[in-house]
């Protein structure tokens, strides 16, 4: 406040003094009056601001909004107000794609919160796992916020829900989730591990690590478990912190998890069906899913860990599975070169004609890039997959709106087109960004443009809310542009698509504006889905007084989280040349890049 009235008194002061030219000495006086006033408040601001930088609330947030003042009144004294910001330190660069990509976005890019880049290779001896602060004071501030959040969420699920899958935090119970059986497993502490970690939690982390040692036992469910989410949350998650730590704990219960998925896969065409009941392996398909089918995001989302994890136990089958689904898709013709949703695990044929990169197809493409990455480049077919079916939707898929010029990734109903993006979609700005840096025949300008673009959209799906956070879906029509058409498309369920990124384009071309867009999620997720016991999903991003849903995901802590800490650390944090991400943001070593890979040669 005292800011903008300083903002206010310098014009007012010049305006006042030119035309009506008083006499000297009044004039005199009273300029020097005034200066001294204006000097004096830019130096009580200064000082208070200084002042209270060490007491991390109150004095940051208050640095938080003399920045964003700073950025308004522009030249006038602008620099007075606030220390610059130290230079970035250490921003890799040893791989070129990224070195080329980086320097392509300084160009370009209109800095919006300061902190110069400057390119340093990083050592790749020493993956930096936890630590990481950023020298930016306000990027530290943000992160720690981010921090308090992870251990609210946290304290909640330990509170009220502790051994049960994920929290209701209104009711403040838990909540068993269903696609991980009848019985409570632990979803919220397995998908939670390595952001502890990570975020150097380390009580925490010590005891969600004796409640997996201790209770973990996926092998004995006796109800039916969804075999993508307990690959992509449980495995992954496991896996993520036995490449951390070493800690054989963790390969060992993954490697247990994973056989409980096994009879999923006996088939006669190896794709496996959705849910397994891991005590008797009785497996099959959901009702709903276009006459018996498997699910494309589902089948096509396990060979980063299944993969992994052979290596990591010497154990081949785990492998073996995930090539056999994907030869088997590499055989297959796709109509018009998309990849429908379903595919019938016993006929080996497609069902209806849906493709999309919302859901029920997502994370397929997602995987076909980041396999290929996380092999060290052995994995071709994936590759090879990755350019076909991206190639073809960035062709048939990708749209432009007609009154904005947004740019958004459109769906296919047999030959029709919804104008329709998911938040679910919103990872493909990101996975666009991620492929203009690795792979090498990517026509590296159109798919960082277009990473660029689709994120500026489901940014604008955020912006134009009234809680500025982002509907389920949304649509493109005469009527609307990024905007839910439907009531039953407003609910925002803590999901990270679109933080992901802001993540991954930040890592990838130095843009201060996506850390200040992850800010602004992060501060709407702080006003209207935090509750005394935790965070919960809202039914209606359009109202200022949102339904609570009563569930805190553990991909919120997994994720969503996970990645707004990460976009505010140093890039050195999870290195994306020694790290790629599972669909559930659990890093998993890249091999050949990353000392922390731990391959073993048993088996
Ligand atoms: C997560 O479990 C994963 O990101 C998955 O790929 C998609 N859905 C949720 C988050 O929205």
């Amino acid at each position: 406040m005292k800011i903008e009235a300083a903002g206010a008194i310098l014009p007012r002061f010049i305006k006042r003094s030119v035309p009506s030219s008083p006499p000297r000495s009044r004039c005199k006086c009273r300029e020097r009056n005034l200066l001294l006033l204006v000097l004096g408040t830019f130096a009580l601001i200064c000082f208070g601001t200084i002042f209270y930088l060490p007491d991390l609330g109150e004095g940051l947030w208050r640095l938080e909004r003399l920045k964003r003042v700073q950025k308004r009144v522009g030249d006038v004294g602008g620099d007075l107000l606030l220390p610059v910001p130290p230079p970035a330190r250490g921003r890799p660069g040893a791989a070129e794609d990224r070195r080329r990509l980086y320097s392509k976005a300084q160009e370009a890019a209109v800095p919006a919160s300061g902190g110069s880049v400057a390119p340093v290779p990083p050592d790749p001896l020493h993956p930096v796992i936890s630590g990481g602060e950023d020298p930016d004071p306000v990027m530290r501030f943000r992160r720690r916020k981010i921090k308090e959040m992870m251990r609210h969420a946290w304290k909640g699920y330990v509170t009220y829900a502790w051994g049960e899958d994920e929290l209701r935090p209104v009711s403040r119970r838990g909540r068993s989730a269903g696609i991980f059986g009848r019985q409570a497993m632990g979803a919220t502490i397995v998908d939670a591990l390595d952001t502890l970690l990570i975020m150097g939690l380390e009580e925490e982390f010590s005891e969600a690590r004796l409640w997996v040692k201790q209770k973990l036992d996926l092998a004995h469910v006796t109800s039916e478990v969804s075999v993508f989410e307990v690959n992509i949350r449980y495995v992954g998650g496991l896996l993520a912190c036995f490449a951390l730590t070493g800690d054989a704990l963790f390969r060992d219960k993954a490697e247990e998890t994973a056989r409980a998925l096994l009879p999923a896969f006996d088939t006669p065409t190896g794709i496996p069906y959705a849910m397994v009941v891991p005590a008797t392996g009785r497996a099959k398909n959901y009702g709903w899913a276009s006459m018996g089918g498997s699910i494309l995001s589902e089948f096509g989302t396990l060979h980063m860990e299944f993969s992994y994890l052979s290596d990591v136990t010497g154990q081949p089958v785990f492998r073996e599975k995930v090539h056999r689904v994907r030869d088997q898709l590499a055989r297959m013709d796709t109509p018009g070169g998309l990849f429908p949703n379903y595919l019938h695990p016993v006929t080996g044929d497609w069902g209806q004609h849906h493709t999309s990169v919302g859901a029920l197809g997502d994370s397929f493409y997602e995987y076909l890039l980041k396999e290929w990455l996380r092999s060290g480049g052995d994995d071709r077919q994936a590759l090879r997959m990755f350019q076909l079916a991206m190639g073809n939707i960035t062709d048939r898929l990708v749209k432009t709106s007609d009154q904005s010029g947004l740019t958004f990734v459109a769906e296919m109903h047999r030959e029709r087109l919804s104008y329709k993006m998911d938040h679910l979609a919103c990872f493909i700005g990101g996975l666009y960004a991620l492929a203009a840096a690795k792979d090498p025949e990517a026509d590296t300008d159109r798919y960082l443009e277009l990473g660029r673009q689709i994120t500026a959209t489901c940014h604008e799906s955020y912006d134009r809310t009234a809680t500025k956070l982002g509907p389920e879906s949304f649509r493109f029509t005469d009527q609307v542009e990024a905007r839910p058409l439907l009531q039953q498309e407003k609910y925002y369920i803590l999901r990270p698509e679109v933080i992901e990124s802001y993540f991954v384009l930040w890592r990838l071309t130095g843009d201060p504006k996506y850390r200040d867009w992850g800010w602004q999620a992060a501060q709407a997720i702080e006003q209207f889905c935090r509750v005394e016991a935790g965070f919960s999903g809202i039914k209606d991003v359009d109202s200022l007084w949102p339904e609570h849903d009563d569930v805190q995901q553990s991909f919120f802590l997994a994720e969503t989280l996970k990645y707004l800490y990460l976009l505010f650390s140093d890039s050195e944090l999870l290195s994306l040349d020694q790290w790629v991400f599972n669909t559930e943001a659990h890093p998993l070593p890249i091999r050949g890049a990353n000392q922390l890979y731990r391959q073993t040669d048993v088996g």
